[in-house]
């Protein structure tokens, strides 16, 4: 990229997804404005960002999960679910895994419960994400680039193992890659992670709005409730309803993090 172009401690100068031209000498000279950035994974202009967790080995993380996933919201781009290796549990912890992702449904969030092992529900999540570019964000270990190398055209990403000791992936994949897929549209594998960030949000009010299947219940009786301490609080009201438990926890969490950690600090 040319000199002149770079921003200096910006890691987003260019990043994978961006639209760019070069010249002879095959160095960037322009970077076209973008539809859309994420910073973890780092890609643009992408339709959806697939947020992939194995069932298990690594066991499936709904605290990891709910982080991810408020991400997408915070930087507006649309959220696919995937689990992978779901040959590795009983009807039993299946039922259980279900349960868990339910709220998914009132946020109309597709879920693809598939195993790349036993060829299993691929080609439903493969024809949804036809034509469009799709980026692939996850723990290390969930089977990313073994998905990946199933969509696109030819299998050339490096699969790793997980470890033994303690069944976390051992960071096999270190760069993103932009791939074309077999019937159209683009796939983009990124490194796995093991510590996941909390996104730059600013106040209550913006936290409550990234937890989208709030909207339905928001009669509470003020205007300004932050679904905390308030009373006649339409949110609380629907907990185990409406609202699931856990998701409710997850935002208790979040809102106590950025309230001791950041929003005190800015
Ligand atoms: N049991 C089972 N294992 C799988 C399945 N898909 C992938 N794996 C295994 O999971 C391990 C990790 O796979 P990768 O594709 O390297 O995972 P990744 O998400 O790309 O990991 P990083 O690149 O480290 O982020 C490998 O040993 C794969 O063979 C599956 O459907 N079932
Ligand atoms: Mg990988
Ligand atoms: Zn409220």
């Amino acid at each position: 990229m040319r000199g002149i172009l770079k921003k200096k401690n910006s890691k987003d100068n260019c990043v994978t997804g961006d639209l760019v031209e070069f010249g002879e000498d095959k160095a960037i000279t322009k970077v076209y404005p973008r539809q859309n950035i994420i910073h973890r994974p780092l890609v643009s202009n992408i339709d959806y960002l697939v947020i992939q967790f194995s069932a298990l080995d690594p066991k499936f993380d709904i605290g990891r999960f709910n982080i991810l996933l408020l991400n997408s919201f915070y930087y507006n781009i649309k959220p696919v679910v995937v689990i992978n290796k779901i040959e590795l549990m009983d009807d039993e912890e299946m039922k259980e895994l279900e349960e868990q992702l339910n709220f998914l449904k009132k946020m109309e969030i597709e879920v693809f419960y598939i195993s790349t092992y036993k060829s299993i529900g691929i080609e439903k999540l493969e024809e949804y994400i036809k034509d469009k570019i799709t980026a692939f964000g996850g723990p290390s270990g969930a089977g990313k680039s073994s998905l990946i190398n199933m969509l696109q055209e030819e299998k050339v990403l490096e699969i790793g193992e997980t470890s033994k000791k303690n069944s976390r992936g051992k960071h096999t994949t270190k760069g993103t890659t932009l791939l074309p897929m077999k019937n159209g549209g683009w796939v983009i594998d990124t490194p796995g992670f093991s510590s996941i960030e909390l996104p730059p949000v600013e106040t209550a009010e913006e936290l409550a709005g990234l937890f989208t299947e709030f909207n339905e219940y928001k009669t509470c009786k003020y205007s300004n409730c932050i679904h905390i301490n308030e009373p006649e609080c339409g949110i609380k009201n629907e907990l185990n309803h409406g609202i699931s438990q856990s998701r409710y926890d997850f935002y208790l969490w979040c809102y106590k993090f950025y309230s001791e950690e950041r929003w005190n600090k800015y």
